[in-house]
């Protein structure tokens, strides 16, 4: 009989397969496209504001957090690994000491990766997907999940001129071939998720291509996580101009990919908006496991 698919996670085994996780997004950046700085006060992090928004994303029904310090937005500031560790580590510290949820890591940076294990996050979201020198060794010393992202290119430039033969092929084989790397590093097979990286080094057609092969379930060779929410794409697609211009006009728009992604089987959806996702996700199951 096949396996009931998990995910190790440090000490946690996830259970997956049943409903989507809800992983909720807390930016510690200044500059984050869809919620920037909000978490700011005086220029400078407030860890107050952060728990309180933390807080009210457990009550919410999120199931992760995902902290991340570093903008990926195309012309953000680069960051430092220290300020980026400055960012994040007091955070997930005091999301471990307070709440029972499983921390994620939105970083490529092998310093933190390391800091952020010993201080207790369960998970390594890497849009670079461990590609950065020393991150994959970094990923293997530790025990926590990795979610390995597909990006064409670099941040900075990455919408510029995004450019592929077949697209679902070349990111399906990248990302097979970033979890080979990963198995061959010593990182048990159940501790991987990947990514398509929607919006990173991808035009809209290729977005909506690779959403396509995920409700086909195209023969990903692990658990998906996905990325829609508020994203750019929703602002070329739809032709509400609030929607268009503004990145918290996109709800609906991300809803509705959150409830084909579930109902397609990810295992998880990062978002912004938990409620509305965690509504959908819980109507999806429902769905999914009516009696005859
Ligand atoms: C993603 C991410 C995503 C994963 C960001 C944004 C930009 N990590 N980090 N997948 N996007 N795994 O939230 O719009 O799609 S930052």
């Amino acid at each position: 009989m096949e396996q009931a698919p998990v995910l190790l996670a440090g000490d946690r085994r996830i259970a997956l397969g049943g409903r989507a996780q809800v992983m909720a997004i807390l930016n510690v950046t200044p500059d984050s496209f869809s919620d920037g700085g909000e978490l700011f006060a005086a220029g400078s992090l407030s860890l107050d504001r952060v728990m309180r928004r933390a807080e009210a994303m457990v009550h919410a029904g999120a199931d992760w957090f995902d902290i991340g310090g570093e903008s990926t937005r195309p012309g953000a500031a680069q960051v430092t690994a220290s300020e980026e560790a400055d960012r994040v580590l007091p955070v997930v510290k005091a999301l471990v000491e307070r709440f029972d949820l499983p921390v994620s890591v939105d970083t490529s940076t092998p310093t933190l990766m390391l800091a952020a294990a010993e201080a207790g996050a369960s998970m390594i979201n890497d849009v670079r997907a461990l590609q950065r020198p020393g991150a994959l060794e970094a990923a293997a010393q530790t025990d926590l999940a990795v979610c390995l992202m597909h990006m064409q290119g670099q941040p900075g430039t990455m919408q510029t001129a995004p450019s592929y033969q077949n697209v679902c092929a070349e990111v399906s084989a990248y990302l097979q071939a970033r979890a080979s790397a990963c198995v061959d590093a010593g990182i048990d097979r159940q501790r991987i998720l990947i990514d398509p990286g929607f919006g990173f080094g991808k035009t809209l057609a290729h977005n909506l291509s690779l959403f396509r092969a995920v409700m086909d379930n195209a023969g990903w060779p692990f658990p998906l996580l996905i990325g829609v929410s508020r994203k750019s794409m929703f602002g070329s697609i739809l032709s509400n101009e609030a929607a268009r211009n503004d990145a918290k006009q996109r709800l609906s728009a991300s809803l509705a990919l959150a409830a084909l992604a579930a109902y397609s089987g990810v295992a998880m959806i990062r978002v912004h908006d938990v409620r509305e996702t965690r509504d959908v996700v819980e109507v999806i199951e429902a769905l999914q496991t009516v009696g005859e």
